[in-house]
């Protein structure tokens, strides 16, 4: 008798009528075979084996080179189950429009039938997944970014406790392209894309959009959050887990080098992206790294950015849209180094800066985490990490300081629900655009918003041992509309500081919005910056904080009744705080 998934995987090729049916075991002989498809497709090279073995370059459709949120739909009975920040479709209606677009969509094409697990191999927290993909590059990704083939399928054995993600590339058009969650059937249909967000179903689709949905109804947590542990003197490692929007320097935190090494303070990578996490026999908020591999933006990364990253991405990687030198190495902007002669860009011509970029801005790497120097060592560990703290974070010019402490859990998941990041204008530093992004997972919650803002909350009151809720802000800017702080490796300063907060020690000040760092709050100790610069970090300025409470006044009054009482309150309870401390 067939299982439950080969019964799935035949009913997706009932669909999709692709000529050839394989089934993934992961072996290296497997994923040898798809890489030479992959070359033989014409869209795809091989690098430069002495310097970067095992590793390729791949060109994805021009048309097709980032998540597209537009056509990106959660689909559910009823509309408002998905809330003003999704787009919705009716499940029959969505079932109908793009089950004919993968009507015979794989004709002519090999269904690579990909078993994958969503966490390390035997733990609670992981989850299975099947994917069903005509892309080899997605199975070369997946590979990378999930623990695929027979250790999936033995996991899974007979169970039907998976998700299922039918790909198919289609025919790249983007008006026929279609990434649609059916929450409630755990399932994930993508069509028209072959961009990693939107191909590798293992990533937002499940780990976020359905994975969030499940958590709502189990009673854990999916989040948007990279992990880390930092080291302090003495070996002892604290976790801590942080959301910030997309191009805020996640991956770079996440492998941070520490400028406090000699001083015994360094960090750890657990994940850089996606957490999830459970409530622990011991009473802590228990993280695993869902994911095996980090599929990071690579321009602007480099030795002085990311060189843990820089240091494990010369093998087994697959790069995407970026640059290619003549020696066959990937090039990108900000990679440190001058455009050599006869660079390539991304689209496969001879570079000439008069045109442009060599490589695309939203071009990747995929590698796999376990080269990362920074990997911690518990990174796998079945049971997870426990969390002590939460990070929030995003650019503000001028808003936010430097860092703040939450109150307690509801203050703290309304600072998570106000969370936005503001597009600058770089050269005056005048503020932007800004965009509301609570707790980083506006793409990404697979239902109602005002309802996971309720799920935090009624997490709060089941963690015993809650983490603490911070805020960070790497991006406010001078007069002159130059960054006061150097960021990067400095940053461990800030997180010390959140550890000795945790522990109960490190000093602060109470403002409106939260307690942050006293002047020696902060460990500064070999750090050039000038006191009117830290005056300026630490600023909280009430009319700034107006504007902003005003924006998100606006921004939560689009849940209308749903959004839950509590943070209403909260908003109320910044803007008192406010008038209370003004001096008559
Ligand atoms: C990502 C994103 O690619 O958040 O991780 O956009
Ligand atoms: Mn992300």
């Amino acid at each position: 008798m067939a299982t439950p998934m080969e019964a799935w995987v035949e009913e997706a090729a009932r669909l999709t009528k692709p000529d050839q049916v394989v089934f993934c075991d992961g072996s290296e002989a497997e994923n040898q075979n798809i890489l030479q498809t992959m070359l033989n497709q014409g869209d795809s090279y091989q690098l430069n084996q002495k310097t970067y073995p095992n590793c390729y370059l791949h060109r994805s459709n021009p048309s097709d080179v980032a998540r597209t949120e537009h056509l990106t739909f959660i689909s559910t009975p009823q509309k408002d189950d998905v809330g003003p920040t999704n787009n919705w479709m009716d499940p029959e209606g969505a079932k109908f429009k793009v089950g004919k677009l993968l009507d015979g969509a794989m004709r002519g094409r090999i269904m690579y039938v990909v078993p994958y697990i969503m966490g390390p191999a035997g733990s609670p927290i992981s989850k299975v997944g099947v994917e069903v993909t005509d892309s080899p590059y997605v199975v070369a990704s997946m590979r990378i970014m999930s623990r695929m083939g027979k250790v999936a399928t033995d996991q899974l054995g007979n169970s039907s406790d998976f998700v299922p993600g039918l790909h198919s590339i289609g025919d790249l058009d983007p008006l026929r392209r279609y990434i649609v969650h059916f929450p409630q059937e755990r399932l994930i249909w993508s069509v028209g894309s072959g961009y990693g967000g939107n191909a590798l179903l293992g990533k937002k689709c499940f780990a976020l959009r359905i994975a969030s949905y499940m958590a709502r109804q189990q009673g854990w947590m999916a989040e948007h959050m990279l992990i880390l542990g930092l080291e302090s003197p003495g070996g002892r490692v604290t976790y801590m887990a942080a959301a910030f929007p997309s191009a805020c320097g996640k991956t770079n935190l996440a492998m941070m080098v520490s400028s406090l090494q000699d001083m015994g303070y360094k960090v750890w990578t657990i994940g850089d992206d996606i957490s999830w996490m459970k409530i622990g026999p011991d009473g802590y908020l228990r993280a695993i790294n869902p994911e095996a591999g980090f599929f990071g933006v690579a321009p602007g990364t480099s030795m002085k950015t990311n060189p843990n990253v820089m240091a494990a991405l010369h093998h087994n990687t697959i790069f995407t849209n970026t640059g290619m030198t003549p020696e066959f190495e990937p090039w990108w902007e900000g990679i440190g180094t001058e455009p050599p002669p006869g660079l390539i860009t991304w689209r496969g011509e001879k570079w000439d800066p008069s045109k442009g970029v060599a490589a695309q801005p939203n071009s990747r790497y995929t590698v796999p985490a376990k080269q990362s120097p920074s990997i911690d060592p518990r990174w796998e560990a079945p049971e997870g990490v426990p969390i002590s703290a939460f990070i929030f974070g995003g650019r503000r010019a001028r808003l936010a300081p430097l860092v703040y402490e939450s109150f307690n859990w509801q203050h703290g998941v309304f600072v998570g629900a106000t969370m936005a990041s503001e597009t600058t204008a770089a050269a005056t530093g005048d503020v932007g655009i800004t965009r509301r992004d609570p707790m980083a997972m506006l793409p990404f919650c697979g239902y109602n918003m005002a309802d996971y803002f309720q799920h935090w909350l009624e997490m709060g009151k089941k963690i015993p041992h809650p983490p603490k809720i911070f805020h960070v802000n790497w991006f406010r800017k001078g007069a002159d509309g130059k960054f006061l702080w150097p960021g990067y490796g400095e940053n461990v300063r800030v997180l010390k500081w959140i550890l000795e907060r945790v522990e109960g020690r490190g000093s602060a000040q109470e403002t409106p919005i939260g307690y942050v760092p006293t002047r020696n709050g902060l460990t500064l100790e070999g750090l050039k910056i000038a006191p009117e610069a830290l005056d300026e970090l630490f600023r909280v300025d009430a009319d700034n904080w107006a504007t902003d409470l005003a924006d998100s006044k606006e921004f939560f009054a689009k849940f209308g009744d749903r959004l839950p009482a509590e943070i209403r309150k909260e908003h109320e309870a910044v803007g008192k705080r406010f008038q209370q401390s003004v001096p008559a």
